[in-house]
């Protein structure tokens, strides 16, 4: 139970206090974003250190990755002591310093919460895997198997079956993402009793809440059920689930702490369900928006299934719910490399069609300086398990070297994942020794320093826009409406409240375009407040090109 001194702390919940709304986050992945004590991999202190410039970038909570115990299979999600920093990163009284310095400068943390799946090392699975009647056995889930008759064929997220055979008891156990990440039994009370413990552990200590991960595969079908045409189907968002998540929610409502699951495979039918004053959490990050679509081995994204996707879920969550926005985080390529052209201008055109969308923005570090996507060369320049295993598929498939590099490194995790650009000296001020991950080479002109020589940088972008969301009661609370929306490139909208409406017209592409805007506007009501280029009156007839980016303000009676 929570004792008196954190009750007294935190406001009671009430429809009020929904500090989050008005929130602007950043993410942090912990390994690339600053080395404090030169072994090459980011760090606590590294984050403590740049306190002052998340601070100045304007944003209220960090979001951390995982920073547990670990032995590194999948980079901290697979966790073999959830009670523990892992010695990479510091020492439990690093991260309370740390959470001490962000909350005197008025910076909220939330942390990453891993619970689908532990690391095959964590205690309880070492023991899990002795014998049948070890009293771990049931913590996971295992089923009769030969080494050559699995118990079915389900694939698992990153290749592979989702059944591992194991030797010392001649039965299999089942993970859905890589082997060492064997999944935990969530219809063992028991399981869910240390889970809760270990939750409730952590708030204790002050933290302001968690990003749940992989929350929506924690329920599983039969192992019989027969995959029709989505192969993800078996662990993805199964009935059921709503029981264990109404019990996690009532934890997290005790102790008020702001909640974002990660829900893949969750449709935007199902958003409100999910999220808003009766659901789950209090926003999700949907996965929709950012799924690949298009050719294999194409780098690009799609600007209109990127809009229309977006726009679902602006729509769906209108009245009831909240949106998690965002347009990059350490699975995904660099968005100014996807949805734009590596240039200044479109990072800044993706920032304003990002920041003033309804929901809560998160910033995935790096992005508000445009870092783009590496140009990885060889297979030996890269680290993330799914990638390698993808191009070793395509390998043993038949494809030539070269092509099956390209294929598989255009979506990789990676290049999200290289480290921080603080400055231009070696190794882009993120350490002083050669970095865990490769540093990207643009490090000379795209770096933190960079942004103070000039007012008009992509960083300088990022702090109006949150600073302009922050003082705007429309830019949060207001209507949301699309406009063009069978454009192919024009990305606008408009935010409305009672008494002021908000325009928002950027196009995501080079190419010179023409719009119209219906004779029925009166367009000269409309005042330019904030541009990623020369201010340009609204007209009827509008050209647009080169990624600009235009704000309008208009009051209303
Ligand atoms: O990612 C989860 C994730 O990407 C899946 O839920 C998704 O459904 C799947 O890949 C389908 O495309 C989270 C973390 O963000 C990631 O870094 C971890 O590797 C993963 O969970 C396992 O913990
Ligand atoms: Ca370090």
């Amino acid at each position: 139970m929570p004792n008196t001194a954190i009750d007294i702390k935190r406001q009671p919940l009430t429809e009020k206090n929904t500090w989050w709304k008005n929130a602007v986050g950043y993410q942090i992945y912990p390994r690339s974003f600053k080395d404090s004590n030169h072994d090459g991999i980011g760090d606590l202190n590294g984050i403590r250190q740049k306190l002052p410039y998340l601070k100045e970038l304007g944003i209220d909570f960090l979001w951390i990755n995982p920073i547990y115990a670990s032995p590194n299979a999948d980079n901290g999600y697979d966790i073999s002591d959830y009670q523990a920093i892992h010695e990479d990163f510091g020492t439990m009284d690093d991260f309370q310093s740390l959470l001490q310095e962000a909350h005197a400068l008025n910076l909220k943390i939330i942390m990453d919460l891993v619970v689908n799946h532990t690391s095959d090392q964590h205690p309880w699975f070492l023991e899990s895997r002795k014998s049948l009647d070890n009293p771990y056995r049931d913590y996971y889930h295992w089923a009769d198997a030969t080494p050559e008759q699995l118990p079915n064929d389900w694939q698992s997220f990153f290749g592979g079956s989702t059944w591992t055979y194991d030797e010392p008891t001649k039965q299999a156990y089942f993970h859905v993402f890589a082997k060492e990440q064997p999944d935990l039994n969530w219809t063992n009370p028991k399981v869910r009793h240390e889970i809760y413990q270990m939750i409730r552990w952590w708030l204790e200590l002050g933290i302001d809440g968690f990003r749940i991960d992989a929350i929506s595969h924690i329920q599983k079908e039969p192992w019989d059920f027969k995959i029709t045409d989505n192969p993800w189907a078996p662990f993805m968002n199964v009935t059921g689930i709503e029981s264990y998540l109404a019990e996690l929610k009532a934890i997290f409502n005790e102790y008020n702490v702001m909640t974002v699951g990660e829900a893949s495979g969750v449709p935007h039918s199902e958003a409100s369900a999910w999220t808003g004053d009766h659901g789950y959490f209090n926003m999700i990050f949907e996965l929709e928006h950012c799924q690949r679509v298009g050719e294999q081995g194409s780098q690009k994204g799609s600007i209109h299934h990127l809009k229309h996707s977006l726009n679902q879920w602006q729509t769906s969550l209108a009245t009831d719910g909240w949106n998690a926005l965002y347009l990059e985080n350490h699975d995904t390529p660099r968005s100014v490399s996807v949805y734009g052209d590596h240039s200044p201008e479109a990072a800044k055109a993706l920032a304003t069609v990002l920041l003033l969308m309804k929901g809560t923005p998160f910033i995935y570090q790096g992005q508000e300086l445009g870092m783009t996507n590496y140009p990885f060369n060889s297979i030996k320049e890269l680290d993330a398990a799914d990638t390698i295993h993808f191009y070793q598929t395509l390998l043993a498939e038949g494809t030539p070297a070269k092509e099956a590099l390209t294929i598989a490194v255009n979506w990789s995790r990676d290049h999200s994942r290289t480290p921080f650009q603080w400055d231009d000296s070696p190794f882009g001020g993120f350490s002083t020794v050669t970095p865990w991950l490769n540093v990207n080479k643009n490090y000379q002109t795209i770096n933190a320093v960079q942004k103070d020589q000039d007012k008009n940088s992509i960083f300088h972008h990022y702090q109006r826009l949150i600073r302009l969301r922050k003082e705007t009661d429309a830019l949060i609370h207001g209507e949301f409406t699309l406009l063009f929306p069978d454009h192919p490139t024009v990305f606008s909208y408009t935010r409305t409240t009672e008494t002021e409406s908000w325009l928002i017209l950027v196009q995501l592409d080079r190419e010179l375009t023409a719009i119209t805007f219906p004779d029925s506007w009166e367009l000269s009501d409309w005042e330019e407040v904030l541009a990623n280029t020369a201010c340009k009156a609204l007209q009827h007839e509008m050209m647009l090109s080169d990624y600009e980016a235009h704000v309008y303000r208009k009051v209303l009676n």
